[in-house]
């Protein structure tokens, strides 16, 4: 395993951090005025929450795609400020179930808001608030937690949709915030992060400064595989893929190697991703590759290969292994 500042192998055990973050803040309450919490994003699948999170951490840590269902787990990513410490858990988008894999996903969403101390919703401007959203709002079950709204993709507003969208998702006097943003523009984002630090509370960093993401390097290297499945294939192929890091060789003096595993769920789907002359899966190794290399900031050899585990987005147990936290 390689080793690099952002895989936060940091010795934070996901589990155990919540407790010690509030028996920190019950033993110190107050330690001048710096503010660290657990900050869940939440949000209809593809309304930008990876975008996001990537443009304010400045960083392509998150797979993002302009396909919907691109999050698959719950992810803890960091951002240290002089001044706080925002622990943001991304999760994957809520949506309609229509398999065991996608109603796992909806599942682990709501899961993710466990023990946050603050709520970031998203939306699109497009001027109303849907059925969807009004259902997932009824839906929440964090009475005591500030709820914050924010209108992603303004760029594509028309007209004055983003002042009806705002209008609408106000009446509804779920939110302490209602805050205009365009990720991809870079719009608002100094504004968000300043208005969720507000809500946060009082207490010590929990990280440090220089931790990104709570996931190890092969994480990482899987959803940049993955991410790279979702661009180039189409229909039910990147719904019925999965990335496994079988294994990162490092050897003295040699350059690492990594073999990965792209699981599909039928022989078909195999034949679409090796592609004509192992076309297609030359593309996504080589994509995938130049990715992983900015992520090391070295070279690597990325072998893929392709297996056919059937039915397997139907499988609880496959499924538990990709999305497991
Ligand atoms: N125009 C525009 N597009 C955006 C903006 N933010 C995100 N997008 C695009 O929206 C699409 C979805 O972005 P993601 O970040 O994957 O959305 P997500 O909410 O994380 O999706 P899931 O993980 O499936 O729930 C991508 O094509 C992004 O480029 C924005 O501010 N403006
Ligand atoms: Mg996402």
């Amino acid at each position: 395993m390689g080793s690099g500042k952002i895989a936060a192998r940091a010795q934070l055990q996901r589990d155990s951090n919540r407790g010690e973050a509030l028996s920190r803040r019950d033993s110190q309450p107050s330690s001048g005025s710096f503010r660290c919490g657990f900050v869940g994003v939440l949000g209809r699948t593809n309304v930008g929450k990876s975008t996001f999170l990537n443009a304010i951490l400045g960083e392509r840590l998150l797979i993002s795609s302009s396909k919907p269902q691109a999050t698959r787990n719950r992810i803890r990513c960091v951002l240290t400020t002089p001044d706080a410490q925002i622990i943001f858990v991304d999760t994957p988008g809520l949506h309609r179930p229509k398999n065991k894999l996608s109603r796992r996903l909806v599942r682990e969403a709501y899961r993710g808001l466990r023990g946050i101390d603050v709520l970031v919703y998203m939306v699109e401007p497009w001027g109303e608030l849907a059925a969807f959203d009004r259902h997932a709002l009824e839906r929440l079950e964090t009475p005591d937690v500030p709820i914050l709204l924010l209108v992603n993709k303004i760029d594509q507003a028309k007209s004055n949709a983003l002042e009806e969208t705002l209008i609408a998702y106000e009446a509804t006097d779920r939110f302490e915030e209602l805050i205009p943003i365009s990720s991809t523009r870079r719009r608002g984002l100094d504004d968000a992060v300043e208005t969720i630090v507000k809500y946060l509370p009082e207490g010590e960093a929990l990280f440090p400064s220089d931790v990104k993401c709570d996931r190890p390097e092969e994480f990482l290297i899987e959803e940049i595989i993955r991410e790279q499945v979702f661009d180039n294939t189409f229909e039910e192929v990147p719904y019925s893929s999965a990335v496994r890091v079988k294994w990162f060789r490092e050897t003295a003096g040699k350059t690492p190697e990594i073999r990965a595993e792209i699981l599909v769920a039928r022989e078909s789907q195999k034949g679409i991703l090796v592609g004509k002359g192992g076309r297609m899966i030359k593309r996504i190794g080589s994509r995938a590759r130049t990715e992983i290399e900015r992520l090391l900031g070295r070279s690597v050899f990325l072998d893929l290969i392709v297996r056919v585990a059937p039915g397997w987005t139907n499988d609880d147990e496959e499924i538990r292994q990709v999305t497991e936290a």
